[in-house]
């Protein structure tokens, strides 16, 4: 079977094809020729997932999956949650959001936070959804230098070290869109069309 998951960040597809299945093969929006910019214009993870996996959907008619994943910081009432991506604001880059981040954290008592992912599956014309939560905390200055996004700055429970300090597989053993993604797998592992 074939599946596309419609993501332009290298960094998931990198993440997702660390992960074992079988019955099917991921495709890339790159491999399949498509190159768009997909638009995020919800206010919550759900919709823009939905966004994502339906507006590639409508292009090719063929199985897709998409996923939207926020950071969720308790202290912050769960901002920047859907905004993730631009919370230093538009045109802004990732160290930006950091900063933005670390300074708003400066004099909370509590540094808690979690990833939230949801993946959204667009198969024979039925959606379905799928989340994976990893609960965690922010640190006070950023270390490490692998993965993307709030890895330097996030420690996941159950370790003592930032997700970038991690490889793919460490990451892939406490991740947000691992858990989300193994429900993807093993629905479609049982899928019958
Ligand atoms: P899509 O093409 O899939 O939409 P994106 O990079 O826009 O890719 P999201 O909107 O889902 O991705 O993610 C929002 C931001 O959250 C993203 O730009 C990262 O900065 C951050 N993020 C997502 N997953 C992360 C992870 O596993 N570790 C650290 N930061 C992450």
């Amino acid at each position: 079977m074939k599946i596309i998951f419609a993501t332009n960040n290298k960094n998931k597809v990198e993440e997702i094809k660390h992960l074992s299945h079988q019955k099917f093969q991921i495709f890339t929006l790159e491999e399949v020729g498509i190159d768009i910019d997909i638009p995020e214009p919800h206010d919550t993870l759900e919709a823009n997932a939905t966004e994502k996996s339906s507006t590639i959907y409508k292009l090719t008619n063929e199985a897709v999956f998409s996923e939207d994943t926020g950071l969720e910081v308790h202290a912050l009432g769960g901002a920047p949650g859907v905004k993730s991506a631009r919370y230093a604001g538009e045109g802004r880059n990732m160290q930006d959001n950091i900063d933005k981040l670390l300074h708003e954290l400066k004099d909370k008592p509590s540094r808690a936070a979690q990833f939230r992912t949801v993946v959204s599956l667009i198969i024979g014309g039925k959606e379905y959804q799928f989340e994976g939560i990893c609960k965690g905390h922010i640190t006070h200055e950023m270390d490490g230098s692998n993965g993307f996004g709030y890895d330097p700055v996030f420690i996941p429970e159950g370790s003592n070290t930032t997700f970038a300090n991690m490889d793919i597989t460490e990451k892939n053993k406490f991740s947000h869109r691992k858990k989300a993604v193994q429900q993807l797998i093993d629905f479609l592992n049982a899928y019958q069309a």
